[in-house]
């Protein structure tokens, strides 16, 4: 039985390369895919959703627009990283499907409860608005969702500040709602995926798969490798949001341990912090787990095989 998402996202270069992921990997089954502001304002990161969805030869399931702002704070977005359209670098195609007409709060809340219980897991890669909303105006879904799987935090180094990464950090409210409710959380941070680097190897696997798709991602790499190198001092971009829906696809993958994580919302200096206790085993009932270690070539093997099911897509 393939393992049923609800991809909640802000393409976003590495955004998009998940979305591509978890519509090629034959063990996902999207559900749906939702939009949240954060790499870019909502209204391009939703158009972006829709274009790659068309270069992915995605059709058939709902794309559906969500929050607008945080719960409390500013819109803050990443242009020196994701350029002004949020996913500078490839021309990107006019949609051809059009998008949902609901709220992406709703869309999540009636897909989770159309499925059976505990058989949706939540992948959220971007800041957590829409999720702490769903959950806030469906409570049910604490227990409903199998898991929730996110690309976000980090436990000993960050992007947005020294200690906080992007997409806590840009509504650090909604992410204390996240990690506060009862169901399973999965924290894959920056600790995790700064391991899963687009190096010239990788670059020139997905390069050879040679489909309209493969030629979209590499122009994604170049751009962000560029970005990453000029922002970041990094020698290769990491790709982040991918490694959350491999952890879904084979969690032998990403190696995970248990750990209690709050969210500091009132630092001088850690606002967005992901704070995680390591003193001692996790205590019992302790229902968050952070991503540690990556298996390099099998999670890259996932995305140069996703990429080569989807094949050649005739734009
Ligand atoms: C990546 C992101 C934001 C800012 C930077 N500097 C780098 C986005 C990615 O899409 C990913 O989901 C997460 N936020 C990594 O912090
Ligand atoms: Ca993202």
């Amino acid at each position: 039985m393939p393992h049923k998402i609800i991809l909640d996202c802000d393409p976003g270069h590495d955004d998009a390369i998940a979305l591509m992921l978890a519509h090629g990997n034959p063990d996902i089954e999207l559900l749906a895919v939702t939009t949240v502001v954060g790499n870019q304002t909502l209204d391009k990161v939703t158009r972006n959703a829709l274009g790659v969805a068309r270069v992915a030869g995605l059709h058939g399931i709902p794309i559906a627009a969500g929050c607008p702002r945080p719960l409390v704070r500013e819109v803050a977005t990443s242009p020196e990283i994701h350029g002004e359209s949020g996913l500078d670098g490839p021309v990107l195609p006019e949609p051809t499907t059009a998008l949902d007409p609901r709220h992406a709060v709703d869309l999540i809340i009636e897909t989770v409860m159309a499925h059976e219980p505990q058989t949706v897991t939540l992948v959220p890669t971007g800041g957590l608005t829409n999720i702490a909303m769903a959950v806030r105006r469906e409570p049910r879904l604490a227990e409903r969702v199998k898991e929730v799987v996110l690309m976000g935090g980090g436990y000993h180094v960050g992007n947005y500040s020294a200690v906080a990464e992007f997409n806590i950090a840009i509504d650090p409210e909604a992410a204390h709602i996240v990690f506060n409710e009862p169901w399973p959380v999965v924290m894959v941070g920056l600790d995790l995926t700064h391991q899963a680097l687009a190096t010239p190897e990788v670059v020139k696997r997905i390069a050879a798969v040679d489909t309209t798709a493969s030629r979209f991602v590499v122009e994604l790499l170049e751009f962000f490798g560029t970005m990453y190198r000029q922002a970041q001092g990094f020698d290769a971009p990491p790709v982040h949001d991918p490694c959350a829906v491999a952890y879904v696809i084979d969690p032998s993958i990403v190696r995970t341990r248990k750990a209690p994580v709050n969210i500091e919302l009132a630092g001088l200096l850690t606002t967005g912090m992901t704070v995680t206790d390591f003193r001692a085993p996790a205590p019992p009932g302790c229902h968050t787990a952070v991503a540690t270690e990556l298996d390099h070539q099998r999670f890259w093997d996932l995305i140069v095989d996703a990429l080569a099911r989807i094949g050649d897509v005739p734009l």
